[in-house]
């Protein structure tokens, strides 16, 4: 079977785009008395942005005080603080050896797609400079469960044309790795308290097309000996 796509995830695999979330939030927390740090932060990685208020809100113990309406504004809010603090994105902030991984994959014909459940993924890629580099982008949009729920990463595979047999997930976020590995795609998980990812890596500067084969290929003869020994 051969890799015919790799799917990324946009914030904490493209860009370090997680402390820029933490402090808009933490901004919105202060303002309704909640504090939060790193570690909540952390549970906020790949959720929508209604979800994270969610669990912001009930960390808080304020979730039967705030209604919807009050959400909405303060989802608003956080949004608008979070949109000022990405002006600071430039090329440069494309995490180390994603580059070169798009240009290899290109070379390779090995199609390349992004499943981000952020509403600001077209405004991200555009301030990278990598606008052009997805073949299909996900869109956030039409998604109705942020990941763990494989959604976002099967309409990114139907959108590339793909099964998702034949695709490689990469993540750093443990809800994107449960996503990925509900959507049978092979997963690769970037950092080091993930679980259950098919591949661990320390950082995105280990990536690169031969390392994504060699896994593929391995993973591959893995799955073929299992089923030839009837296991
Ligand atoms: P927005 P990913 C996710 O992006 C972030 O990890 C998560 O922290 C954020 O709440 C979510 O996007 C929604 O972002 O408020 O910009 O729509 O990891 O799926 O690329
Ligand atoms: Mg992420």
């Amino acid at each position: 079977m051969k890799l015919q796509a790799v799917i990324f995830d946009l914030d904490g695999v493209v860009t370090d785009t997680a402390h820029l979330h933490f402090l808009a939030w933490q901004r919105i927390a202060s303002e309704i008395g909640i504090v939060i740090d790193e570690q909540i932060n952390e549970q906020l990685k790949g959720i929508s942005r209604m979800d994270s208020l969610e669990r912001i809100l009930r960390h808080g113990g304020m979730e039967q005080r705030i209604g919807q309406q009050q959400r909405l504004q303060l989802a608003a809010q956080k949004n608008a603080f979070y949109v000022e603090l990405l002006q600071q994105l430039h090329p440069g902030s494309v995490l180390p050896g994603i580059a070169p991984l798009l240009a290899e994959l290109h070379a390779k014909h090995i199609r390349v797609g992004l499943a981000s459940v952020s509403l600001n993924a077209p405004r991200i890629l555009n301030a990278l400079g990598l606008a052009g580099q997805f073949d299909f982008c996900a869109d956030a949009n039409t998604i109705s469960r942020s990941k763990p729920d494989p959604e976002i990463f099967l309409a990114a595979c139907e959108g590339l044309g793909c099964a998702p047999a034949n695709c490689i997930g990469i993540e750093d976020a443990q809800a994107g790795i449960d996503a990925i590995n509900a959507s049978h795609m092979l997963s690769v998980g970037i950092g080091s308290q993930l679980k259950h990812a098919d591949l661990l890596l320390a950082s995105t500067a280990e990536l690169s097309e031969l390392c994504l084969q060699s896994f593929w290929l391995t993973k591959h003869g893995e799955l073929s000996g299992r089923v030839k020994e009837g296991k």
